[in-house]
This record gives structure tokens, sequence and C-alpha cells, in this order.
């Protein structure tokens, strides 16, 4: 851009800016260089200006809250039993089309990887944590060698997306280099970031100053992944590929199976999908747990937050199991068509804003200075990926397993940490060795006395493990790994 250009570029920004009360973003724009007042400049002006009333009257003066609808009910799943007397569903069929799916190359692997580890107290992309309970092989690693095992297995190219943030994008890209892709194809690997969302005061609505060049902004949330693979090309690209299903995890759960021939079977061929979105369910059997719940809404799967559903329903219970006990591990399905559909349609699609209130060091306009608040003073926007649940015609849920395929690591110590995690792929290898017959050293209180990790290249289930090579017994006190047929 010529100079002339940037000034009547600033000049136009700046009365859009005073329109709706957001001046002071360009308060220190004279105080800089020309290039750092142009990034400025189109920093600012990447915003959605013309929104943001809208946003701070819906957000931040006021808080939306959720009145549980009269026709709230429990969300209808299939029973990780297929032989469930009533519920029952036809489990050589489903692995079949999943399977047939996978050798056809019409599924493509998903990871949502745009979060830190700073709850983990890691300073890098989340992904880049170590995860393996005797290898330490970093996240990424572990959810690569689901591929890697599914494609040896398939005989089919299975392409991995991966959404990063703007803020750990680079971080990420170098280090699937440096690592050269965890033996994938680079080719077939999808990398790029997700959208951003400016950061708000939460007295005010005044979009904060991160330095005297950049708006505050944070990451618009998992559900920003259904635009950022429309926007950055990757359904393009994996249409002209011929996939037809995604399937999404989280980074912070390496024993999600990323390729689940079966979950795929469902979600493409059971009249209870409409092939557009599915979910795996977890049993929640205590109130108190803080995951998010299925519920049906006017005949509709939807998510509910634990924190939204009243404290009688939350402990309700249907003979001994919770009425409201379909908890979320945040793993799915989602069909291409389905994501195409959403961000061609003439009206658009929106999914609803959640508020959190966070601490966020911003410039105090009339110092320059920078400042750490002590107290939370910013409100952040996100969408939630579930929250397109309810936009799907129909949507099946199916139970999995929290030993086989739930063992997040969120916090440094504790719950979710890296330790329970160590000890939840402990105690999957443990059943899986047990169920071939090996012995395995266990405490008094039934833990495993041992540390194990499976490579899905070795087994991708309990039943393929029990066709391998196996010892005897494992010693107390061994660390065992598993990562070859
Ligand atoms: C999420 C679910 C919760 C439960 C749990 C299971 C939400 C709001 N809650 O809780 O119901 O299912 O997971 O583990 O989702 N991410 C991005 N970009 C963003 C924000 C998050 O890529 O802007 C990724 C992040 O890297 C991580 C995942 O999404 O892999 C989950 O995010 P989180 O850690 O904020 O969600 P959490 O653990 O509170």
């Amino acid at each position: 851009m010529n100079q002339q250009s940037a000034v009547v570029n600033e000049a136009e920004i700046r009365e859009r800016l005073d329109a709706v009360g957001q001046g002071h973003l360009l308060r220190f724009a004279a105080e800089l260089s020309g290039d750092s007042r142009a990034a400025l400049v189109e920093r600012v002006g990447a915003l959605d200006i013309e929104r943001l009333p809208r946003l701070i009257e819906a957000y931040v003066r006021n808080k939306p809250s959720f009145a549980p609808p009269t026709d709230l009910a429990p969300a209808p799943y299939l029973a990780l039993d297929p032989a469930t007397p009533g519920h029952s569903w036809d489990l050589d069929a489903a692995r079949s089309a999943g399977e047939a799916l996978l050798s056809a190359g019409k599924v493509a692997a998903f990871t949502v990887a745009g979060g830190q580890g700073t709850r983990l107290g890691f300073d890098g992309p989340k992904g880049m944590h170590r995860a393996g309970a005797v290898t330490g092989k970093p996240l990424f690693a572990c959810l690569a060698d689901w591929i890697i095992a599914a494609q040896d297995r398939f005989d089919g190219v299975i392409p991995w997306c991966v959404m990063t943030s703007p803020i750990n994008h680079d971080q990420t890209v170098a280090f699937f280099e440096e690592q050269r892709y965890f033996g994938l194809d680079p080719d077939d690997v999808l990398l790029f970031p997700q959208g951003v969302m400016p950061t708000m005061d939460k007295d005010t609505g005044a979009v904060l100053l991160a330095s005297k060049e950049a708006p505050a902004v944070n990451p618009d949330g998992h559900g920003g992944s259904l635009r950022a693979l429309w926007t950055s090309g990757a359904i393009e690209n994996l249409q002209r590929r011929g996939v037809e299903h995604i399937s999404f995890v989280q980074v912070d759960n390496p024993l999600a199976r990323m390729i689940d021939p079966v979950f795929i079977g469902l979600h493409a061929a059971h009249p209870d999908s409409s092939g557009e979105m599915s979910s795996k369910m977890l049993e929640k059997t205590e109130p108190s747990e803080k995951v998010g719940l299925f519920c049906e809404i006017g005949g509709r799967v939807s998510m509910v937050e634990y924190s939204d559903l009243p404290e009688e329903l939350q402990a309700q219970r249907e003979g001994d199991r919770l009425l409201f006990n379909a908890g979320n591990p945040a793993l799915h399905m989602i069909g291409v068509d389905f994501i195409a559909k959403l961000n061609q349609s003439d009206e658009g699609f929106a999914l609803p804003y959640h508020r959190a209130e966070k601490k966020t060091p911003y410039i105090d306009l009339e110092s320059g200075e920078l400042i750490e608040p002590s107290e939370t003073n910013s409100v952040k926007l996100e969408t939630f990926v579930f929250d397109a649940l309810a936009l799907c015609e129909r949507s099946l849920i199916l139970e999995t397993d929290r030993i086989d395929e739930f063992a997040p690591i969120k916090n440094a110590s504790g719950s979710d940490s890296l330790e329970s995690c160590a000890r939840i792929q402990t105690e999957r290898a443990a059943r899986w060795l047990e169920a071939a017959g090996v012995v395995v050293p266990r405490t008094e209180s039934g833990d495993a006395d041992c540390t194990l990790e499976i490579s899905p290249i070795a087994a991708m289930t309990a039943e393929e493990f029990g066709e391998l090579a196996l010892p005897d017994r494992i010693d107390a006190g061994a660390s065992v790994v598993f990562e070859t047929p």
C-alpha cells in the first residue's frame, strides 16, 4: 500500500471506529513508525467493527442466561454393548461400513489444537506436551500414530487437518517439520489457524489494546473450526480427494481413537444419523462431575453445560443411573457436506457465543503503560463446536468407555493431568493384556503395579492386541511399551 492510500485507509477506519465508540484503538497511531502504524491499521481493520455494538449489548451489558426449556430431555444414545436389550445395534455392519469408507479414502482426521499449555504450566502449543506413559511422546505424535496405524490397516490415505491458533501456528508448523510430520506424508497434513475475536473490557465493552500496535484478540473457540476448515481451503482440499467425513478430536486426549471404524460406520450409515454430526458419550456417574451433557431439546440433540442444568436435574436418577448421564468427551464425526452447507448457506450460520471473564494485560490509554490486572478485567467470546449439533437433522450418539478412550491432559496435577493420563493408559493396557491371558501385577487396591503404553500402531483394539506375540507376565514396577505389530 502506498503512503497516500494508507492515510486514506486510516482515516476511513478511524471514522468507522468513532461511529461505534472504539476510536481509542488508534490512540497511539501517531507515535508509531510507518510500518508499525500500517500494521495497527490493518489489525484494527480486520475486526468486524460494525458488529461490536451488538456484541457489547448482548454479552457485556447483558449476560445471556440459559433457562432449561420445558421439553428438555436426556438424549438417546447407542449403548456400548451392541446387544443391550431394546437398544441393540449391528456392530459388524457398522464396522464394515466404516472400514469400506477408510479403504476408499473417504475419511479425514481432524484435531483442534488452538489451545496453549497454560493450565499445564507449559509454555507452548499443547500438542507439544509429553503424553506417552512410557515413551513420553508428545500429544501430536500419539494422535499421528492412529493415522499411521489406520492407513496401514485399511490401505487408504487419511488426511490430517490440524487447527492451530494465530498464537501458536508458526511454532506448531516448526514442530511438525522438526518431527518430520511424525512419519506422515506432509502433503496429507493440513495445518491452518483458527479465527480470533476482539477481547473487550468487561465494564465498558471497549476493545482492549494488547500493545500500542495491536488490539487484544482471543482465539474464537473450537466452534471456529467449522469456519476455519472452510476459509483455509481445507474443505475444498478434502472434497478434491473425495473425503466425505471428518473424525474430530481434541489435542489433549492421547487415547482418543482418532480413527474408529465402528463410529465412522454408525455416523455414515445408521438410520439415526443424517451423516451431519455424530458424537460419543461417556457415562456421567457423579452429579458433581463437570462435563457438558447431551440433551434433547425440541426433538434435536443439544449440549447443555453442567452449570446450566438445575441441581435437582443433575442429581435425578433413573434406576441406578443418572437421568442426564451422557457426558461429553469431545469426540465427533462431522460430514464434509454439512460443513460446506453451513458455510455456503445464504443466511450464513452463527453458533452462539459463550462469554468468559478473564484477566487480560492491556495498555492504559492515559499512560501508555502495559498493565497486568490482578482481577478479571475482560470478556472473551468463543463458539463451541457442539452447538452445531442443534443444526443437524438427526444426530447419533454412541457410548464409549472412559478407560478405553478418555485420558485428557489439562492440568499440571490431579485429575486430567499427565499423571492421571499415564495411569489410564496403563489401566487400558493392563485390561488388554489380561484379556489376552497375560499376568499383570496389581497392588492391593487393584491398581496396575507397572507403567504400560500401547501404540495404536501395535494394536488399535483389544482384539487385535490379543493376536500379538505377548509375554506371559509383566514384572512388578516394569515400564513396558508395545509399539510394533
Ligand atoms: C472441553 C468441553 C467439555 C468436555 C471436555 C472434554 C468445552 C467448552 N468444554 O472442556 O464439555 O467435553 O473438553 O475433554 O469445549 N481449542 C481450540 N481453540 C480454541 C479453544 C479450544 O483449538 O479457541 C481446543 C483446545 O486446544 C483443546 C480443546 O479445544 O484441544 C478443548 O478446549 P478447552 O481445553 O478449552 O476445553 P475444556 O477442557 O474446558
